[in-house]
């Protein structure tokens, strides 16, 4: 490990280093230094992430473009490059590894313990989006291809039908009708960033409130972190991605549906969090479809769910036999939740836009 920490430009010798944090995704680890620097040291999931340096490029850019926007180092992550100059480091059994100085002080959060902490998620990621509303987002590599692609989400659920793991379409009528009845409408963002009427932006693709820093005495927040997922995309990806998660009232797999809804207290929390993080930067349009934004990233990820249930759970880890069809009737009663809401959403969003 000492050998594999000194191919970084660290302050010192390499003193101590452990397993650190509770993402998923990555290997990470806490390196401290005899200098006293402290390091994140991480291993990029390759499985996910098939190509680690189109990644790195993403990630070194659009770092180093909001670092220039901020005095203060703890806003922004800020990468330690190898030796030789570079963004990440291959070793001897082709796995890469990467660097980022550590922020010190800080708090991530699992849940959010107060509507305020979510309301500090929506600024944090509104900022992000503010601070890269200038960024030429049409450089950036697609790190996963096709991502929130609605149409081709939908052509991969029915590819999955067509699959039928175990007879599983059987078991799953209702929900299937109930994805089917609105593939009309799986155009509704895409088709808007491909004829130019939506900006396409710099999107993070995991905007979950664990991926925010928040401040240890202040509890405000400080950055946005795990930086894997950035790509090029529409920023009603984010901003949708964060109410599926952040403003349902029950756990992604919960199976008493009379528990799943989504809180208009939380949605609106959020939305005036995020608004004010853009500063202005959103278009009417992208302000008017914030609900848009909110219903499709549930929708589409049902349908992931859906379709990964149908193809026998390959991608989504489950934890017993069903799980995906219990996370995709979950999302699918949010989208159902927000149709009723409609009008309520985009009253919400007009009363956000301060
Ligand atoms: P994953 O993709 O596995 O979720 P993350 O990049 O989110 O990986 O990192 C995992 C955890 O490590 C985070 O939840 C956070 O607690 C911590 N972490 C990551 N980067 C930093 C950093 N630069 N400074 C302090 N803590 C960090
Ligand atoms: C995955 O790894 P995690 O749990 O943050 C998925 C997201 C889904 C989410 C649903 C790279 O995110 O797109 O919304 O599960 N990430 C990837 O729980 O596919
Ligand atoms: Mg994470």
């Amino acid at each position: 490990m000492n050998e594999l920490i000194s191919q970084f430009a660290v302050k010192g010798a390499p003193a101590q280093y452990s397993r650190y944090g509770c993402g998923h995704i990555n290997e990470t680890y806490m390196v401290t230094c005899d200098s006293g620097f402290v390091y994140i040291l991480q291993k990029i999931n390759k499985s996910i992430f098939t190509k680690p340096e189109e990644l790195m490029e993403n990630i070194a850019a659009t770092t180093a473009f909001l670092a220039e926007r901020s005095d203060d180092p703890r806003a922004s992550m800020h990468l330690v490059l190898t030796t030789d100059g570079k963004t990440f480091y291959k070793d001897a059994e082709g796995e890469y590894w990467r660097m980022y100085d550590f922020v010190p002080s800080t708090v991530c959060m699992q849940k959010a313990e107060t509507p305020k902490d979510f309301y500090f998620s929506g600024l944090a990621f509104g900022r992000f989006q503010g601070q890269l509303a200038d960024f030429p987002a049409q450089t950036l590599h697609e790190a996963i291809v096709d991502f929130h692609n609605t149409r081709v989400r939908f052509a991969q659920l029915h590819a999955a039908i067509e699959k039928n793991y175990e007879n599983r379409a059987e078991l799953c009528k209702v929900e299937l009708e109930f994805a089917l009845a609105r593939e009309c409408e799986a155009g509704a963002i895409v088709d808007k960033l491909a004829n130019g009427e939506l900006p396409l932006r710099v999107t993070h693709n995991d905007t979950k409130l664990n991926n925010v820093l928040f401040d240890y005495d202040t509890r405000t927040p400080l950055c946005v972190i795990d930086l894997d997922t950035i790509m090029p995309g529409s920023s009603l990806y984010d901003y949708g991605d964060s109410i599926r998660f952040g403003a349902s009232t029950a756990a992604e797999d919960e199976k008493d549906l009379d528990k799943v809804w989504c809180d208009m207290e939380l949605f609106r929390t959020y939305t005036e969090g995020f608004l004010e993080g853009c500063n202005g930067s959103l278009t009417d349009l992208e302000v008017e479809m914030l609900p848009m934004g909110a219903k499709m990233m549930t929708l589409e990820c049902g349908i992931r769910f859906l379709a990964d249930y149908l193809n026998g759970d390959t991608y989504f880890r489950t934890h017993y036999e069903g799980q995906n069809l219990d996370r995709a009737r979950t999302q699918f009663k949010l989208v159902a939740d927000m149709e009723s809401k409609w009008e309520m959403m985009h009253t919400i969003v007009k009363e956000s836009v301060k």
